[in-house]
């Protein structure tokens, strides 16, 4: 179908298409540096052929993403993974590509010290070393203009009894409470729940309930960010999105898909009604003006490291699902659902909803990248351009030394 002929179509439904068209100009998405590096899982790590070592290699790549799809002009850094020594230099450099430095991750979970966990460990003095780094990463932050704090504790315990619930809280929130205190104006920390790994007992920051408790505590600025791998199965996340948005306290995603737990798998390629239905809510936050701070301020990132993909098609073919599920959120003829929903019309409503999951918006896809002077094939346009080719033959492929089970 032509662009012209679906515009018509969803104008005789009393669908607006110029307005999704402006939406989907606003959506941005940052890429993970660590998805561009080698990455793979605790059997193995494959190296892929040109895979990115230094940073400036996963800003050109962040950089290429951004170019074949124009809606990921932001890269998240990983400290100390991507350390560097003049914080402002690189983000001129970044500025030369047409990107900036997004969200800044601290790692708190790959030091011997941290075996017992890292803000809510034991000993005084470990959670002191983590509580520095991660005020490292605030001044990091400021260095390199990034507005938030993105931040996943490996914390928790193995075995019952190993540790005090109680107690852990009480060192999680005295820390979080410095490092509130220390965020510029204008910077937000953003809380990341998972149920399980690397602990298995309990984690410190299990769910998003706990997330939001703890940032209830802190301040405005702490905000609750979903991982869509950091879930039981069955949870509805599109319903924790929407509670956390009425709540003004959804910070942030990391986008990816999963069929047990944190897979990392490429964006909407496992569950894309899930993905759908998750956008369908940030668009009602969007549209509904009284959220504080409205879904607009909402930070979409991928949390995705590959492992047998090619890493930096992976990325674009993720972006490129997220964005086709954006466009469907705001395909749904709003009004009509709501009408649906007020006469208790639970199929009329059901079947509306479903109408945009089912939509063929590759029109509209081609006519926003062709308004803006995009690829209309993305992923198409990355293998025809050789860039892939080209960074295997100039970077070679380094191999670190990985996870994997040590040989017996
Ligand atoms: C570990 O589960 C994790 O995937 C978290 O989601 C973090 O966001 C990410 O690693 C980077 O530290
Ligand atoms: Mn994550």
């Amino acid at each position: 179908m032509e662009f012209e002929d679906l515009a018509d179509e969803l104008a005789g439904r009393g669908i607006d298409v110029e307005r999704a068209l402006e939406e989907m100009g606003r959506l941005e998405v940052e890429t993970p540096s660590w998805g561009y590096g080698p990455s793979g899982t605790r059997f193995k790590v494959f190296h892929w052929p040109g895979q990115a070592h230094t940073l400036d290699q996963k800003l050109a790549d962040a950089a290429e993403v951004h170019r074949l799809t124009g809606i990921a002009p932001a890269m998240a850094i990983h400290i100390p993974w991507d350390a560097c020594s003049d914080w402002a230099g690189l983000a001129e450099r970044a500025r030369h590509l047409g990107l900036r430095i997004g969200a800044v991750n601290p790692n708190l979970f790959q030091d011997d010290a941290y075996r017992l966990g890292s803000l809510c460990h034991p000993d005084p003095s470990i959670r002191r070393r983590a509580l520095d780094h991660v005020m490292e990463c605030v001044t990091i932050a400021r260095q390199v203009g990034s507005v938030a704090i993105s931040l996943w504790l490996p914390d928790g315990t193995n075995y019952p009894g190993q540790d005090d619930f109680r107690i852990r809280r009480r060192r999680l929130e005295e820390a979080l409470a410095a490092v509130y205190a220390e965020l510029p104006a204008g910077m937000r920390l953003l809380l990341e729940y998972k149920p399980f790994e690397p602990a298995f007992y309990h984690t410190d920051l299990a769910d998003w309930g706990m997330a939001l408790s703890l940032c209830r505590q802190l301040g405005p600025r702490a905000q609750v960010l979903v991982d869509l791998g950091h879930h039981a199965h069955g949870t509805n996340i599109e319903q924790l999105v929407a509670f956390l948005l009425d709540e003004g306290r959804l910070g942030g995603f990391h986008f990816n898909a999963r069929r047990y737990g944190d897979d990392d798998l490429i964006v909407g390629s496992a569950n894309p009604l899930e993905l759908f239905l998750i956008l369908a809510e940030l668009r009602w936050a969007t549209e509904d003006q009284d959220l504080e701070p409205g879904a607009r301020a909402v930070c979409y990132m991928i949390d995705q490291s590959h492992n047998i993909e090619p890493k930096v098609e992976a990325m674009v073919l993720s972006l490129v699902n997220l964005q086709a599920a954006h466009a469907r959120a705001w395909l749904i003829d709003r009004p009509r659902l709501a009408a649906a929903q007020a006469a208790g019309d639970v199929l009329g409503a059901h079947r509306l909803l479903m109408s945009a999951f089912e939509a063929d918006v590759r029109p509209l896809l081609a006519e926003f990248r062709r308004r803006r002077g995009l690829p209309l094939d993305p992923v198409a346009e990355l293998r025809r351009s050789g860039y892939q080719e080209r960074s295997a033959a100039e970077r070679g492929t380094l191999r670190v030394p990985g996870a994997g089970y040590p040989a017996t």
